[in-house]
């Protein structure tokens, strides 16, 4: 493990690494990175070599996201790590734990190529820097980091020169206590009884109230205490689009409240008296920008309860509390009654809508991409890991009410295409046991198309479900919405199957969606990596974009 000459301390900062409990990295290599990659895989971490470091970040995103830990990429210095700063800045609003190591251009040099100064590339992003530069101390400063990362619930990134790396090691023989051995346990929070007692007279004066759950939510293991509340006081059930699925199989579950919608959803969070946000911080999408649910209080269950967020005001009524004891409590606290909402009536109506029922005129040979979506509903096993990715087609991607919130991921704090492919990565190097299937757009997925060879190459197994348009759809239907012309948005459909031979992978089109249950079949046997590239209309607009971009919109303005 060691040099014949005592180890030097990209031996000891491998050790560093595999001491904090580093089991799966994702990395690009660098002169500034390699050596200590190379040992740290020696190590026996498991290394995922991709072809972009942009994707090494995201898919340490979804690995922390998945795993509840930390996620670990590393990048060489200067142009390594300015490819960082579209995946950091949507780990800092994901508050996804993050440790990076990045190499920096020597020290010892007057000059050198790819120096850049790092640290305020970092820091814009939200996410922190720390350039460790004595030797001796440097195992301290990576377990810092992870204490950090973990308490912050942020990226960090180390930044090491290589000379320094690649000296003969001079420091202390033992490493330092790992972060987890350190960092406090604390127990779940109790609400206060005061706070328990106003919140049940607010409830007790609802007559229409919605539990309205986040990933703070999921975290607390709070589910059941809310399904049990809402039985309860008679609400009804929605999640944030990241805790989609908490209550797939509640009959009185409407699903995501937020940009994503469904047709009644929208209907009846409109007519909510009372919205109760559990472990959600009510972002700026989660309530439509203030329009989805006006008629109602809101009366937030949090750890860390707040008055206003992104611009908007969120909630006037709080419970300070873990999400699972505030709810638990709550439901102590109040009678059982039943309501005018909670009934069989109401269940059938939830159960058989349409997410949306607009009808469009469909081209012979493509697909409504809302057909796409329940075929695969349908057809797609119910243990397999699903990630949603971005642009216009992610609405209806969202829209599969079987599938419960552990199989399903979305992160899409900074609004950026081109991640699925890395996300799917995460989330296979997560659960190598299981099949993965990402749901991506083609502009999205030609962003980084190049990583089907990392897939490829790690044996991933990856079901990638193109919806081809032919264009950015996000873009044309803004466009045609104010009648410009839409030549910048609209490409004409990739050869996907093609791509993903020249890959070494499999690919397949589908113009029709009867061959997919035994598609499905034939790939829950070979698994694998494979693209199936579903040609769908660009005529079909998702209930969004037809709120937000009506037609005429710029004549009406
Ligand atoms: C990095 C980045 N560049 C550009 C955009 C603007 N943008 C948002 S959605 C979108 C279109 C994505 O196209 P595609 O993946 O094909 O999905 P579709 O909208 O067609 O369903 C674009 C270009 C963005 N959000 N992020
Ligand atoms: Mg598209």
């Amino acid at each position: 493990m060691t040099n014949e000459a005592g180890p030097r301390v990209y031996d000891v900062l491998a050790r560093a690494f595999i001491q904090e409990g580093v089991s799966t990295c994702f990395a690009l290599m660098g002169d500034a990175n390699m050596n200590w990659a190379a040992r740290l895989a020696q190590q026996g971490c498991r290394m995922v070599y991709v072809r972009h470091e942009h994707c090494a970040v995201a898919s340490a995103m979804a690995y922390a996201r998945k795993t509840a830990d930390v996620g670990v990429a590393t990048v060489t210095c200067g142009p390594g790590l300015t490819q960082l700063i579209t995946a950091l800045p949507a780990a800092v609003r994901a508050h996804l734990p993050l440790v990076v190591f990045a190499g920096e251009a020597p020290l010892k040099s007057s000059w050198y190529n790819q120096g850049i100064d790092q640290a305020p590339i970092i820091k814009a992003t939200g996410a922190d820097y720390h350039p460790l530069h004595l030797p001796e101390r440097m195992p301290i400063g990576i377990r810092d980091a992870f204490v950090q990362a973990r308490r912050e619930r942020r990226p960090v990134v180390v930044g090491i020169p290589f000379d320094l790396q690649d000296r003969a090691w001079e420091g202390p023989e033992t490493l330092p206590t790992p972060s987890r051995e350190l960092l406090p346990r604390p127990s779940p929070i109790p609400p206060h009884p005061d706070d328990v007692k106003r919140a049940a007279e607010l409830v007790a004066a609802a007559q229409r109230p919605v539990i309205f759950a986040g990933l703070g939510a999921v975290e607390a293991k709070a589910g059941p205490a809310c399904r049990a509340l809402a039985a309860k006081i008679g609400a009804l059930l929605t999640t944030t689009l990241p805790a989609r699925g908490l209550f797939h199989d509640d009959l009185y579950s409407i699903g995501i409240t937020g940009s994503f919608s469904t047709e009644v959803g929208l209907e009846l969070v409109a007519e909510a008296d009372l919205v109760i946000a559990v472990g959600a911080s009510l972002a700026y999408h989660a309530g439509g920008g203030g329009q989805l649910y006006r008629k109602a209080k809101t009366l937030q269950i949090d750890i860390d309860p707040r008055a206003v967020r992104q611009g908007q005001e969120t909630a006037r009524h709080h419970l300070r509390a873990d999400a699972r004891l505030g709810v638990e409590a709550l439901t102590a606290a109040l009678p059982a009654r039943s309501t005018m909402w909670r009934t069989e009536a109401m269940a059938a109506r939830i159960r058989d809508s349409k997410p949306d029922s607009q009808v469009f005129e469909v081209e012979r040979g493509l697909l409504d991409p809302r057909d796409v979506v329940e075929a695969l509903e349908h057809a797609l096993p119910p243990d397999w890991e699903l990630v949603n990715s971005s642009g216009h087609c992610s609405w209806f991607f969202a829209q599969m009410p079987s599938r419960p919130q552990e199989r399903f991921l979305s992160i899409r704090e900074f609004g950026a295409i081109g991640n699925g492919s890395s996300f799917a990565m995460g989330v296979a190097a997560a659960r190598p046991d299981r099949t993965v299937v990402l749901f991506d757009g083609d502009g999205s997925l030609m962003m980084h198309i190049q990583e089907l060879e990392t897939m490829k190459r790690h044996g991933m197994n990856i079901l990638i479900i193109v919806m081809n348009d032919g264009a950015y759809g996000s873009e044309v239907h803004k466009l045609r919405s104010e009648a410009l012309p839409e030549a910048g948005s609209v490409f004409g459909r990739p050869d996907f199957a093609a791509i993903a031979r020249g890959f070494g992978i499999e690919g397949k089109t589908f113009t029709s969606l009867d061959d997919v249950p035994k598609a499905v079949e034939a790939f829950a046997k070979s698994r694998g990596t494979a693209v199936w590239d579903f040609h769908v209309s660009d005529k079909v607009v998702s209930p969004t974009i037809r709120r937000a971009h009506p037609p005429g919109k710029r004549a009406k303005a």
